[in-house]
This record gives C-alpha cells, structure tokens and sequence, in this order.
C-alpha cells in the first residue's frame, strides 16, 4: 500500500480525513484493547465533513495539550486522544508529548459520528509527527485502535475492514482495512437525512457490548453479515447499485435487530426515522433505486444513483424538515496536507 505522502522532518503534521458510512456494519467487538472487530465490515468514505488535525511535538511538555473546534478537550475525549498518542509513541520509541488541535466540519449535532475521520486523520498526523514510517495498511491497523470505524476512513471510496483471524496476536495483525474495487460506471451518493441532532442514550461502544453478551439474535446477524459481505462486493464490481443497496438495507435492519433484541433493549430508531424509511420505500416504488442505513443513532442514510441524489434529497427533506438533508459522494482516503512555509 502506498503511504499517505513521506513523513515530515520537522516534528509537526496536518491531516485530513473524512467520515465513512458502513453498508456492511460493524457491530461487536471480539477484543475491547484491541478493538478487534467480531465481523467484517465494508464502507463507503464521504466527499464530507472532514476533519482536519495538526500533531505538534511539544518536546519538554508535561502532558498532552488536546484542542477540538478550538476548545480545550478534557475528561474522556482527551483520555481518547492520550492513550493513542501512549501508542504512537510506544511504536515509535519516542516520548515527546504533543499538541493536537483538530478541527471537524461536521455540523454541530449532524448526528455523524466524528471519531471515525476523527482517529484517521490524528493516526495519519500522529504517525508523520513522531516520524513512524507507516504505509496504508499499518496506518489502518493504527486508527482502528482509536476507534474501530476509522480503520476505514484511512481509504477513500469503498473500503473493507478485516475482523482478523487467528490468536489475539494474528487477528491484531490481520485486522486492517484495504480499498474495495468497484465497477468505473458505478457513481453512488448517500443522502443524509438528520432527524435528530441530539447526543444519543447509548454509546455505540456499550451498546454493542450489551448486544453481543444479551442478545439471542447476535448471532445469526453476524453469520448472515459474513454472506452479504460477499454478495454485496460482487454487487459493486458488477456496478448493480440497486444490489448493493438491498444488501446494505437488510444488513443495517438486521444490525437494528439484534439491538432490539438485546436485554435491556437498545432502541436507536425513532418515529422521524420511519417516516423516513416509508419516504424511501415510496421512491423505490416510483422507481427509484434507493436504499437506507441506519447507525448508532436515529439518522437515515440512503445510497443512490448520483443523479438521483437531489430527488431523493427533495423527497426526504418533506419528512425531516428544511436543512438537515446533506448529499455526499464517495471521498478521498486520510491524508497528509503540505507543511505550511
Ligand atoms: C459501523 N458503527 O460499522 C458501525 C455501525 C455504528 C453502527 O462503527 O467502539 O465509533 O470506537 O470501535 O467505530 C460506531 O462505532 O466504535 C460504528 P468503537 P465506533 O460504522
């Protein structure tokens, strides 16, 4: 894998990197430390929202200096970024603490997970400030620690993300995430339709956990996902967005599922999103090939033909209300920016 652009000599480096949204989802994790995944999982990384961080070495500092939309990060969000830097600079053989200052373009309260291009971009600067030579796949193998999403977001377009095989030691190894080819003629767009800005209950962190200890449907999702991971990567080099979008539909309902049948039960969808889903129904049955995925959260994506996307957009806006409709294309995997002069 090529790396993202050669490491800087100067102890300080920018990234950019963008959100994803998994058709084939991550949902369980078979290792907490390692963030090592039960299933395998495949996304498509937004046009976006990017973040875009600065890692700064602070040679003599006592800690960590953490900055987020240009305020001071503390308590678990700064603990988060701490103890990914304790890794860096575990695997770099240096000590020197850093100054982080990110800044995410995601709207306040989209409902868009951030840590996602979150981790990508702070494991891409991270890497180049402490001078660790990474390429793609290592760098991956890096974000995912931060958080398991962002192993895909180090890629741009489609991406697949291992579960990793094997001992804890193999899997570690083995999980990383690569690009997905895809047919050239296939040109998707995910409309994002918001129906509640709000924090959620449940993090997606412990919901998954409750799903996989409580949850008699786990199970049979994860077994199901490993076979619509294979129909849905012969769906994209065919180019059948229409293919791709039923997979990624049923996946994402069957990952609700297992949620709803968890004990207690986690609930993210909300009344807004059915109607939204009841939108997407009534486009597909004037013949429009539209098809959603739900997260951790109330908010509905819909995969769509490109030229679709303002229709669909349009149709979704009647069910959430003016503005919080956002039409994203495939994007650009993490990257280094040019070291300012
Ligand atoms: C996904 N989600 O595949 C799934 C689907 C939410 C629902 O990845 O615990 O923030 O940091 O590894 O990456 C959200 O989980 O979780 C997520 P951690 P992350 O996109």
């Amino acid at each position: 894998m090529p790396r993202p652009q050669a490491p800087p000599a100067t102890g300080a480096a920018t990234a950019v990197a963008h959100p994803n949204i998994a058709l084939i989802k991550y949902w369980g994790k078979r290792d907490e430390e390692l963030v090592l995944p039960r299933t395998d999982s495949l996304s498509m990384t937004l046009g976006i929202f990017p973040t875009t961080t600065t890692v700064t070495l602070a040679p003599g500092a006592g800690h960590d200096t953490v900055t987020l939309n240009g305020h001071s990060a503390q308590g678990e969000a700064l603990r988060r970024v701490t103890t990914f830097l304790d890794l860096i600079r575990r695997q770099s053989g240096r000590s020197e603490h850093a100054v982080v200052d990110t800044v995410n373009t995601v709207p306040t309260g989209a409902g868009l997970a951030s840590s996602a291009s979150g981790f990508a971009a702070l494991a891409t600067a991270g890497a180049a400030a402490y001078q660790l030579d990474l390429d793609a796949t290592h760098l991956s193998r890096l974000a995912r620690r931060g958080s398991g999403s962002a192993s895909r977001s180090v890629f741009g377009g489609f991406a697949l993300w291992h579960a990793g095989t094997g001992t804890l030691t193999q899997a570690d190894l083995g999980s990383y995430a690569e690009p997905v080819p895809a047919a050239a003629g296939l040109d998707p767009a995910l409309v994002i339709a918001v129906v509640n800005a709000g924090a959620k209950a449940v993090s997606s962190r412990a919901a998954m956990r409750r799903t996989l200890d409580t949850s008699p449907l786990y199970e049979a999702w994860a077994a199901s996902s490993a076979g619509d991971l294979t129909q849905i990567r012969a769906a994209l080099l065919a180019g059948d967005l229409d293919t791709v979008g039923e997979i990624a539909e049923r996946n994402a309902l069957g990952m609700h599922a297992t949620m709803l049948a968890a004990r207690p039960a986690v609930r993210y969808l909300s009344p807004a999103t059915v109607t939204v889903l009841d939108r997407v129904l009534r486009l597909r049955q004037d013949g429009i090939s539209a098809h959603a995925t739900m997260d951790a959260g109330p908010n509905v994506k819909v995969l769509c033909h490109a030229a679709d996307a303002d229709q669909v957009a349009d149709a979704l806006r009647g069910a959430v209300g003016p503005g919080a409709v956002h039409i994203a294309r495939p994007g650009p995997g993490a990257h280094l920016l040019p070291a300012a002069t």
